[in-house]
């Protein structure tokens, strides 16, 4: 499919795989990549009629079953992210953020009433969701969150606030955690519940084609049936994320790819000294290391995707691939930016645009020193969080 899949590794997909992964990018080529330079410039984007097409393709929540939901495969979902993230990785936020984090929170956690009331609504793209779990004051360290939830009557009240949250201006439903008595729980908390507000983040410098918001919760009530009753400690969220993580392992790639195809058709057609760009051994050397990076990156996507379909996947083996295929995306897409010289930094190129998204995603769903330290601890059985 493209001339990067230096090991054939497209020969390890099922047709049902290749087929979905067309069909994703059609739907990026015809929808997104027109708009999203535009998009990106002006620090917006029209989530709520992509969100309606992403759910008419059953793209949102597409690995989990039931209420709506495609039931794909792990790896189905994974390619889907990868081309999603070859259009924006803002977009492909869009959708994680709505699938891996909102609805699986709900669809794991959650009660029955709530899943028929929240799951079909969102998988058509018809009810958008965000997920809270960062504070002003605490990102890496969610266990240590301020948002307290407090019991009166059967009711309870919310009172704290979350920031960077994805999709959080137009949300309908907030996936927020927060701090009780018994230890860390979830909510599931309509938007428009009174005392809760949402105030969209500008100026952002990185991933601008996505909605990110600040919550405030200022003694919002909520009924007893509002809280997740199996989210039961840190491990509920953090449980979600490995699920978004997994996503980004995948999503990664799409925009190192994205960068590679652009550097790869700039340095055959653009001349210097009487030659293409590509005909210089330096160009060539950086677009080997590149490609050799993206085929290992690829790999271990594949191993981490068919873990994870085998029901296998542990949260330390999605570190790995987060770590690596976010860092080496990034390196991948500055070295494109080199090769495209004072080109590299227009917008008319996604190339710039793309690494700085990356920005985000190599600090978004754990920073890559949270994922060197769970690596780390796994190693030495030592933790050095803290
Ligand atoms: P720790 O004591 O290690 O763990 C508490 C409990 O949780 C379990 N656990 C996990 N379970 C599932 N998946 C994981 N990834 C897990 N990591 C830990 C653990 O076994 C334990 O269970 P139990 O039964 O013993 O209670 O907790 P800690 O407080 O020491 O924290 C560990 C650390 C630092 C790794 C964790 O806090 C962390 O991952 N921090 C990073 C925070 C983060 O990634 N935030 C992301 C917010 S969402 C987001 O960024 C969305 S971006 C938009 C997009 O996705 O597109
Ligand atoms: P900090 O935790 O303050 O870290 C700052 C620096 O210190 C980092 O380099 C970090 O690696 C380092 N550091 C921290 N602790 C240690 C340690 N123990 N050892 C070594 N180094 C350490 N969150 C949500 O809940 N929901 C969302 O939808 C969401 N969307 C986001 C969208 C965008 C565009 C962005 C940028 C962020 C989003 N986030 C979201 C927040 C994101 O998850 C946090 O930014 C991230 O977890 C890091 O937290 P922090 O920014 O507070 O950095």
């Amino acid at each position: 499919m493209t001339p990067l899949d230096l090991l054939d590794i497209d020969a390890s997909l099922s047709e049902e795989e290749r087929q979905i992964r067309a069909v994703v990018r059609r739907l990026v080529t015809d929808r997104v990549r027109p708009h999203v330079a535009g998009w990106y410039e002006d620090g917006q984007v029209p989530a709520r009629e992509l969100a309606r097409e992403f759910g008419k393709l059953g793209l949102l929540g597409m690995h989990l079953t039931g209420y709506g939901c495609a039931g794909s495969s792990a790896v189905a979902y994974g390619l889907a992210c990868l081309e999603l993230e070859a259009g924006d990785s803002g977009v492909r936020s869009l959708v994680s953020v709505q699938g891996s984090l909102a609805m699986y929170a709900i669809w794991r956690f959650g009660s029955e009433e709530q899943k028929q009331r929240w799951l079909p609504a969102m998988a058509a793209g018809e009810a958008i969701g965000c997920f809270g779990l960062t504070e002003p004051d605490h990102g890496s360290d969610p266990g240590s969150m301020a948002t307290r939830a407090r019991r009166d009557g059967d009711d309870w009240i919310l009172n704290g606030s979350k920031l960077w949250i994805t999709n959080a201006p137009i949300a309908d439903v907030g996936v927020i955690w927060a701090r009780t008595d018994e230890g860390v729980r979830g909510f599931a908390v309509p938007m428009d519940t009174p005392g809760v507000t949402a105030r969209e983040i500008r100026h952002k410098m990185s991933l601008r084609a996505s909605l990110t918001g600040e919550i405030a919760l200022d003694d919002v009530r909520l009924p007893a049936d509002a809280r997740l009753p199996e989210a039961i400690g840190l491990k509920a969220p953090l449980g979600c994320l490995t699920e978004a993580r997994h996503g980004i392992v995948w999503g990664a790639l799409g925009a190192a790819r994205d960068c590679l195809e652009t550097a790869l058709e700039y340095a055959t057609t653009r001349t210097q000294f009487g030659r293409p760009l590509a005909g210089f051994q330096l160009t060539q050397a950086k677009l080997a290391d590149m490609a050799v990076e993206w085929n290992k990156g690829m790999l271990l996507a594949l191993h981490l995707g068919r873990l994870a379909d085998a029901g296998s996947l542990r949260p330390h083996q999605v570190s790995v691939g987060k770590l690596n295929n976010v860092r080496e995306a990034l390196a991948i897409a500055r070295q494109c930016r080199t090769i495209l010289g004072a080109n590299g930094v227009s917008g008319e190129y996604p190339v710039m645009r793309h690494a700085n998204n990356l920005e985000s995603v190599l600090t978004y769903e754990g920073t890559s020193e949270i994922h060197q330290l769970v690596i780390g601890q796994r190693l030495t059985g030592v933790s050095a969080f803290a």
